[in-house]
């Protein structure tokens, strides 16, 4: 299905064809990008995620604002450009898109930003490493990556949210905005670096089938949010808990000692964990991502079979 897009947009051709024939799309984000990870891993990343799911049969659509335009689906030259981190990006989320879009800026989408422009084409399958969530000990730092999966009717596949955050307040801000968190292939919700976090799912699911007829039900009955699937980093890479606890104390206590505020504050505690774990955790990251991107194409397909409602 193709939507009448707003000014502003531009699809690339893929992605415009893609969407005309109705084959599988996975959306990506470009604040992983911008500010999620150092150069050049990240762009060798971005170009790593399109052939994951290019190899499972479905189109990336990698999704960042370059000269005051959203671009859905970047070119190799554009994706090389938007990662050029020599070069200032805005972090995109809902309240940033007019400033950026008028002032001819670039930046990279967040899952916020990238859930709007991905509903706004079409799109209905999203790929990230970790959803933003509710922070520790700050009452009031709420990701808005969480009420932009209450109102875009999505399939977003991560693993789980970093335990940087507050993950059992994060489950209940979910849980409040009625957004469905899938297991897949887990019952158990996925602390990013982790596989365990002592938290559960509302469901556990094996196959990408069984999330399509979900996804299909939910949203036949009229409900617009997101649905959440959560998928456990490879065990090969996976982190112990209790390895990278103490580094995220670490990060959050020199965040706060350092008046760190804002949308600065994520960028902050990836690049801090990351420094104070070595390799270790770009390892896990990157692996994970990937697989994440495999798991979303297989669900993209899927969708293809079931029908869908107009949403
Ligand atoms: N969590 C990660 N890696 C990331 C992000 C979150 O493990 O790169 C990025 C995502 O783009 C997410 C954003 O949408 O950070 C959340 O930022 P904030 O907490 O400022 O909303
Ligand atoms: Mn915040």
């Amino acid at each position: 299905m193709i939507k009448r897009l707003p000014p502003y947009f531009h699809l690339s051709q893929e992605v415009s064809m893609a969407l005309r024939q109705n084959q599988p799309i996975v959306a990506l984000e470009t604040a992983v990008l911008t500010h999620g990870l150092p150069h050049p891993q990240n762009i060798q990343l971005s170009q790593s995620l399109e052939q994951e799911v290019r190899q499972q049969g479905a189109i990336p659509a990698t999704i960042g604002i370059l000269n005051g335009k959203v671009h859905v689906g970047l070119t190799s030259s554009e994706l090389e450009d938007l990662g050029d981190t020599s070069k200032p990006s805005r972090k995109i989320s809902r309240r940033d898109f007019g400033i950026a879009l008028a002032r001819q800026e670039r930046g990279g989408t967040t899952v916020a930003g990238t859930l709007i422009c991905a509903h706004t084409v079409g799109i209905r399958v999203f790929a990230t490493g970790g959803i933003g969530g509710v922070h520790r000990n700050a009452p009031f730092d709420v990701s808005a990556d969480l009420p932009e999966l209450s109102r875009n009717p999505l399939i977003v596949v991560c693993a789980g949210a970093k335990s940087i955050l507050d993950l059992p307040a994060t489950l209940e801000y979910l849980e409040t905005m009625g957004i469905p968190v899938i297991g897949y292939q887990t019952d158990e919700f996925p602390a990013f670096y982790s596989r365990e976090s002592g938290l559960p799912v509302n469901v556990a699911v094996q196959t990408p089938q069984e999330v399509a007829q979900i996804a299909r039900a939910h949203w036949e009955i009229g409900l617009q949010s997101a649905i959440l699937v959560v998928v456990p980093p490879p065990s090969d890479v996976a982190l112990p808990r209790k390895e990278i606890e103490g580094i995220i104390e670490q990060a959050n206590r020199e965040a706060h000692e350092q008046h760190i505020t804002g949308a600065a504050v994520t960028p902050f505690l990836l690049a801090r964990v990351s420094e104070l774990s070595g390799g270790s955790s770009l390892r896990a990251n990157l692996a994970l991502l990937r697989n994440n991107a495999r798991v979303a194409a297989y669900i993209a397909r899927a969708m293809i079979l079931v029908k869908n409602p107009e949403i």
